[in-house]
């Protein structure tokens, strides 16, 4: 499945509770998102799956994909079009070997180290970040700033999105540090209106 990074929406159950996490995510479809990735750190893998399921049913049609973060079994049972990893998460090899190479794979990357170690050959894009910090993760590491993200960017040759306390305002600098789109949580999920807090990343388009 081809893919956009340009916003990358990653769902929090928790601050998608006022409208649930289906209806959060379809308004912000209609705001412009460009892929979608379901992130449950208590949710058993059942209720995952079921989950999967039904955001999966929803998207069909829209061209976003849906990304299933660390669990690899969940993203198998859920026929999800890939798996988001971080680097005490499964292997990118053994994500890549069981879900096949159309699968869209993504590595959290914090460091140039982390990057220069990344297995490039067998992933998609990476996630760049955090850039700044954020209460949406726990015990996030070190924020990496513009500057950062700038030098990851553009050390990597893969397509790249930024993430970590990015708001809508943030959109021309991400780009011009050389990333392909931001990830976000909080800009979205739980706000009064996600169609229109998804679509004030694009202002320049209107
Ligand atoms: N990984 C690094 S920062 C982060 C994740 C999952 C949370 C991003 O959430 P927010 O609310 O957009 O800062
Ligand atoms: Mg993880």
């Amino acid at each position: 499945m081809p893919f956009d990074l340009s916003l990358y929406l990653i769902t929090d159950a928790e601050l998608c509770a006022e409208f649930g996490l289906e209806k959060t995510v379809e308004a912000a479809i209609q705001g412009g998102i460009t892929m979608v990735q379901l992130r449950d750190k208590y949710a058993s893998d059942e209720q995952m799956i079921a989950q999967a399921k039904r955001l999966k049913a929803m998207l069909s049609g829209s061209g976003v994909p849906l990304i299933i973060n660390d669990r690899l079994n969940v993203a198998l049972a859920s026929q999800a079009d890939g798996l988001h990893v971080g680097q005490s998460d499964t292997a990118v090899q053994e994500a890549r070997n069981t879900l096949g190479q159309h699968a869209i794979i993504g590595l959290s990357i914090n460091t140039p180290a982390q990057l220069q170690e990344a297995p490039v050959e067998l992933l998609n894009y990476v996630g760049l970040g955090p850039v700044f910090a954020t209460g949406s993760k726990q015990d996030h590491a070190q924020p990496i700033g513009f500057d950062g993200l700038a030098w990851l960017a553009n050390a990597c040759q893969l397509p790249s999105v930024a993430i970590g306390g990015l708001k809508a305002e943030h959109m021309a600098q991400v780009k011009a540090a050389g990333a392909n789109g931001i990830a976000v949580i909080s800009a979205i999920c739980g706000q009064p209106d996600p169609r229109l807090a998804a679509q004030a990343f694009f202002h320049d388009r209107l």
